[in-house]
């Protein structure tokens, strides 16, 4: 027997958080994986699609969505493949998965409750395998179904088991909820080849013999869920044989986080454009992903930096942000500087007796003052002229001298560019 496994394809995912154009090319590329798959179950000629839970995201599902699932349903039924679906915590039998609104063909077999059944599947017209399942009938199961699997259906075939299931102590768990818990040593007992799990969105084998996998989610959905997405394609070759495994790269969409320490030496905000993208080439040299991914990369910037107060400016992100993916033809990409730290201590310089002295205790004195009121300046400093200093159309004054004098991001800039001239740079 062949399947393709498959689970948490949380189709219709609001990705409320992200830009207009982040969140519809992100909602395509779910849709986009799908479409790959059922391509890939009907070239690969897989005698059934597994679906472990979470098709659906939850109560919300689009019409232009809705008509796209039964399209590709259909491909699959054309082509004599049936799907499994067993439902999950996220589109629960209660929900729109089994309250009638989807007119499920045929050819769709949906486990929509708690109640294990088995179901012979066949290869021109001869069984090939048996695939026992239950689904969530709520959004909150809090059995072991696992535990109401019972036996092997038909002892001359290589059975398998298809669940959505947290089970204690599988890698990633903890970004998950404890719904329909299980247990590795209970799983392995039971008397399947094989147990197509669903719910935690990190691929992962926790046994090989019987195999017992998640295959992740199949496109990736968050900075947390780094690494390529997609299905397994199982083959069984017999009741107690061990299963072969093969995971294929089906999301158009991938995330990454790309590191960038060590940048105690780079003294502009051009050198650190290259060092992250050569950084990045090094990454995809090692693992270029399938070709045609996008990306969206989280650069986190970390350590000690001369450039730490220039960092800390907005106009200087966002043209670090944009630089980025234009260079490297990113997606989109967010950076993080919470971990830099600034490699100068603005009170060793505030006493001294020079211009950069005096500057920096200009800068104090206007500390705690509310520059959005004039007369709150303790000396004769026009907000719109030192405003002037930033010519972003549509900024605040009061917020952009905020922005200088807070945690001073100001002192350290004034520092960090004395420096600089004073070692010729
Ligand atoms: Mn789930």
């Amino acid at each position: 027997m062949r399947l393709l496994h498959l689970a948490d394809i949380h189709l219709d995912t609001l990705f409320a958080s992200r830009s207009q154009r982040l969140r519809e090319r992100l909602r395509e590329a779910s849709r986009e994986a799908f479409r790959r798959a059922v391509g890939l179950a009907i070239r690969e000629e897989v005698d059934a699609v597994l679906v472990a839970g979470d098709l659906f995201d939850g109560h919300r599902l689009s019409f232009p969505t809705e008509r796209f699932l039964l399209e590709e349903l259909r491909r699959l039924g054309e082509a004599g493949i049936p799907c499994l679906y067993c439902t999950g915590n996220h589109d629960p039998g209660s929900g729109i998965a089994g309250d009638g609104r989807i007119r499920w063909p045929a050819h769709v077999e949906l486990f929509a409750d708690g109640e294990p059944r088995s179901v012979v599947i066949e290869r021109g017209g001869r069984p090939v395998g048996t695939v026992t399942s239950a689904g969530h009938r709520t959004d909150r199961e809090g059995d072991d179904l696992s535990a109401r699997f019972g036996g092997r259906p038909d002892p001359s075939l290589p059975a398998v088991a298809m669940l959505h299931t947290q089970v204690t102590g599988a890698g990633g768990a903890e970004a998950h909820e404890r719904y329909a818990p299980s247990e590795l040593p209970s799983l392995r007992r039971a008397p399947f080849d094989y147990w197509a799990l669903g719910h935690i969105h990190l691929r992962q084998t926790l046994e090989t013999t019987p195999g017992i996998r998640y295959p992740g989610n199949l496109q990736g959905r968050s900075p947390r869920e780094t690494g390529a997405k997609g299905g397994l394609l199982v083959e069984l070759p017999g009741p107690g044989a061990t299963p072969a495994v093969e995971f294929v790269d089906l999301a158009p969409i991938r995330w990454e986080v790309l590191e960038v320490d060590g940048i105690d030496a780079i003294h502009t905000l051009d050198g650190l454009l290259h060092r992250i993208a050569e950084l990045w080439r090094e990454a995809r040299g090692a693992e270029p992903g399938r070709p045609g991914t996008e990306w969206i990369v989280r650069v986190r910037l970390t350590g000690a930096s001369p450039l730490a107060g220039e960092l800390a400016l907005e106009e200087n992100r966002r043209t670090l942000v944009s630089e980025t993916a234009q260079n490297l033809d990113l997606l989109e990409v967010e950076l993080r500087t919470g971990g830099v730290r600034s490699t100068v201590d603005p009170a060793e310089y505030r006493e001294r007796q020079d211009p950069v002295g005096l500057a920096l205790r200009i800068l104090r004195s206007l500390e705690g003052a509310d520059p959005g009121a004039d007369s709150d300046l303790p000396m004769e400093v026009d907000p719109s002229t030192l405003a002037g200093l930033v010519d972003a159309p549509g900024s605040d004054p009061a917020d952009y001298i905020r922005e200088i004098l807070g945690d001073e991001v100001g002192a350290r800039i004034l520092i960090d560019r004395f420096r600089a001239l004073g070692e010729g740079r």
